[in-house]
């Protein structure tokens, strides 16, 4: 089963993610990888950080000749910011030393106080610069594998930003894989074009007095086969791995699988997607996506729907956010540093990741396979044995 590790701090060399357990013979370039980096730098909203970093890889090991060899695949994602700036090579140096310029205003809502506490750390860079979300540039890069792995089930994963501060879309249309490069154009990543002005305005808004926003955005999982996951194990049911993935991802506070919450309202009679039969297809349907695709801890084979909420970046730039100096102990405002407005399309990409890191685990938890295509025919039979 894939698992894997990723490496690295914000500012120093290079992140690196190493990814063990994919099949043989997945056919996969460096330009798959490099694409889906790309489109997680994209969005209204970021710092200038994301207009010189340029995420550029290396494949180091498990793939030859544009195919998996079933051994850990690991990938290097160079820091363009460490190696354009002097600063960092002193700052971030692994050699015996010591910084002239602690940290020590940590910021409210960030790991910074609760890290130096737990590790016994003086300044808070030695938090920030791992619990910085720029260690989500891994994670995508392993998450490339992951969708290669899915499409050769027919499973396609996709976000889309529904909601930035206070705007939320109301629109009911949701995107398909062939509606993909619309929403990546977006400059918010919002499907609803609608909306989409509204959110810009928002972001502008924040901006100008120097603030952050969060928001809400939602995953799509099409063509998912029935049965990831399971019933009989608390620790095997996919709605609980699926949030456990979403909530690890940085300032995701909130998680939900279908319309969970809004549901919570309703009586039993009005809250369950009816079953019918469709001849066709020879395959069971649910007649409405309220549980997101999933029914006991297991994928339903409808589509699957999750989302995550994200708070607002607790770096900012103008307002200030009272804390304590942890050196004096006397009150203070956080540091600032350059940052982002917000990270919301950004997170959508992320959190596509996750849902496909959890997706091809389960996928290879039930079909097995040493092989693609081994893994994709197992795949195949089980379609076909509910036919
Ligand atoms: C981040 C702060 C900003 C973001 C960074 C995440 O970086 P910096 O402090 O270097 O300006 O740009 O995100 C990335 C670098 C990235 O690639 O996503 C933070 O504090 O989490």
């Amino acid at each position: 089963m894939i698992r894997y590790l990723t490496a690295g701090e914000s500012h120093g060399q290079a992140l690196v993610a190493v990814v063990e357990g994919l099949p043989a013979g997945l056919r996969v370039t460096a330009e798959d990888i490099q694409a889906e980096l790309g489109r997680r730098r994209l969005g209204y909203g970021r710092g200038p950080r994301q207009r010189f970093e340029v995420d550029e890889i290396e494949l180091l090991g498990g793939i030859r000749h544009g195919r998996t060899l079933g051994s850990p695949v690991s990938i290097l994602i160079k820091n363009t910011e460490w190696f354009r700036s002097d600063v960092w090579h002193e700052e971030m140096s692994p050699a015996p030393g010591a910084t002239k310029k602690p940290l020590t205003q940590p910021r409210p809502g960030h790991a910074d106080l609760s890290g130096m506490q737990k590790y016994g750390f003086d300044d808070a860079r030695d938090v920030l610069e791992r619990a910085s979300a720029r260690e989500t540039a891994a994670r995508v890069a392993a998450g490339a594998l992951a969708k290669l792995l899915l499409r050769e089930i027919g499973v396609d994963v996709l976000s889309h930003v529904i909601q930035m501060g206070s705007v939320r879309s109301t629109a009911v249309a949701r995107p398909t894989m062939a509606d993909l490069a619309k929403v990546d154009e977006s400059p918010v990543r919002c499907f609803d074009e609608k909306t989409q002005d509204a959110m810009i305005a928002e972001i502008e808004a924040a901006a100008k007095d120097g603030d952050s926003l969060g928001g809400v955005v939602e995953v799509l999982a099409y063509g998912l086969p029935v049965g990831l996951g399971s019933y009989v194990h608390w620790d095997r049911k996919i709605d609980g791995l699926l949030s456990q993935a979403i909530m690890s991802i940085q300032a995701v506070k909130g998680v939900e699988i279908g319309d969970g919450f809004e549901v919570a309202g309703r009586r039993g009679s009005a809250a369950h997607d009816p079953i019918s039969w469709d001849e066709s297809t020879k395959s069971y349907r649910r007649e409405s996506t309220l549980a997101g695709g999933t029914e006991g801890g297991m994928t339903t084979g409808e589509l699957l729907v999750v989302r995550a909420a994200m708070k607002p970046l607790a770096t900012l730039n103008r307002p200030t956010l009272k804390t304590v100096d942890t050196a004096t102990k006397e009150e203070t405002v956080s540091f600032k540093e350059r940052t982002d407005v917000t990270a919301v399309p950004a997170m959508g990409v992320v959190a596509e990741t996750m849902v496909a890191l959890v997706l091809a685990a389960e996928a290879q938890r039930k079909f097995g396979g040493d092989s693609v295509r081994e893994f994709a025919a197992n795949a195949a039979a089980f379609a076909d044995s509910l036919r």
